[in-house]
């Protein structure tokens, strides 16, 4: 598609950070909304079927950024939902897919997207809040991803996100869940999956939405967490997971919404990251991929967009940055801090 073609609005980057070859890069929202419309007739792609287990979280990443993009009638709402509920498995949890295993991840998305299109309602809520107090271990207070009992900060968040959007945070010892995330906090400010490991922006993501949720933002030294986070930006704009590491699209979602948590947006260069993101697309096929040159994919599609819209970049639905779903309706349940 060609820039004169697009739907999108231009971002003016600063002078220091356009390309030679590109004075003004956009935002290719049409042929972004093509991309997530035409990827469940990806049949002939073998990454269609290998990511089979991951189905449920593409709904949700595909329609977050529809509507984000402004554009959230692209799919059919009753199929979606349809889908959704065919998902739910007997334990009141979601499966990635139809058939499989229930998973507090998956269940999150399906929550998130019937919120998103209105339709909780239709779902057999009281079994999906057993099924998230089930997995809280009542001795740590940590969360567990499904039966088998791995445990990780990502559980934690989820868990909290899902119940807080079904109104029920009082099904789980919310207190415990703090200190098992406090617990997870180390020297340098960050926090990892579990007590004792690195320091990740995706499980910072985790613990500072966790503890956004639960009122309790305050017992952590918000400066330090910053400090780190905005040491994340690379010279090129694009910010890395953690130190030594390689720039990736999904952290201008995975850092920026733990800055816009912590009201420190300001401390990064707004204008290279954009930049940055812009440079992600695919001029060809629509989609975001994480890097200049790397094939697109719904994930770092949302995350680039939902990236763009922390940023306020023109044109797009503002997001809230605990629950990544769109701004208005976290507001209209009364869920904005
Ligand atoms: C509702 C947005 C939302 C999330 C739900 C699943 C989840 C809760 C959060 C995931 C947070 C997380 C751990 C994100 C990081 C994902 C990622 C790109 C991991 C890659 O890790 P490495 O070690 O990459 O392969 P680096 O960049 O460190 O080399």
């Amino acid at each position: 598609m060609s820039t004169a073609e697009s739907s999108s609005v231009a971002a003016t980057t600063s002078a220091e950070t356009q390309t030679s070859t590109q004075s003004v890069l956009q935002l290719q929202v049409a042929s972004h909304v093509k991309f997530i419309k035409e990827l469940d007739q990806k049949k002939d792609d073998l990454f269609y079927w290998t990511s089979e287990h991951l189905r449920l979280n593409g709904v949700y990443w595909g329609l977050t950024a529809l509507f984000l993009l402004g554009k959230p009638e692209t799919l059919d709402a009753a199929d979606v939902i349809a889908y959704v509920k065919s998902c739910q498995q007997a334990s009141g949890g979601f499966g990635g897919h139809v058939g499989h295993d229930a998973h507090l991840l998956c269940t999150l998305s399906a929550v998130q997207v019937l919120t998103m299109l209105n339709a909780v309602d239709s779902v057999d809520v009281e079994a999906i809040v057993q099924y998230v107090r089930q997995l809280q271990d009542p001795a740590t207070g940590a969360f567990t991803g499904d039966e088998w009992g791995e445990t990780d900060t990502r559980f934690s968040f989820s868990a909290l996100a899902c119940l807080s959007l079904l109104g029920r945070l009082d099904a789980i010892d919310v207190e415990k869940a703090v200190a098992y995330v406090l617990a997870c906090q180390n020297a340098d400010g960050g926090f990892g999956s579990v007590p004792g490991a690195e320091s990740h922006s995706g499980q910072i993501f985790c613990c500072l939405g966790l503890l956004s949720i639960a009122g309790a933002l305050d017992r952590i030294d918000q400066d330090e967490l910053a400090w780190w986070l905005c040491e994340r930006q690379l010279p090129n704009g694009g910010l890395n997971g953690r130190p030594e590491k390689k720039e990736d699209v999904c952290y201008s979602w995975w850092v920026l919404s733990s800055l816009s948590i912590l009201g420190k947006l300001h401390w990064i260069n707004r204008d290279k990251l954009i930049n940055f993101i812009l440079q992600s697309q695919d001029d060809e096929t629509g989609g975001i991929a994480d890097r200049q040159g790397h094939y697109p994919d719904v994930f770092h599609t949302l995350f680039g967009v939902a990236g763009l819209s922390l940023l306020g970049y023109p044109g797009l639905e503002a997001v809230n940055p605990v629950y990544c779903m769109p701004a208005n309706i976290i507001k209209r349940l009364g869920l904005e801090r």
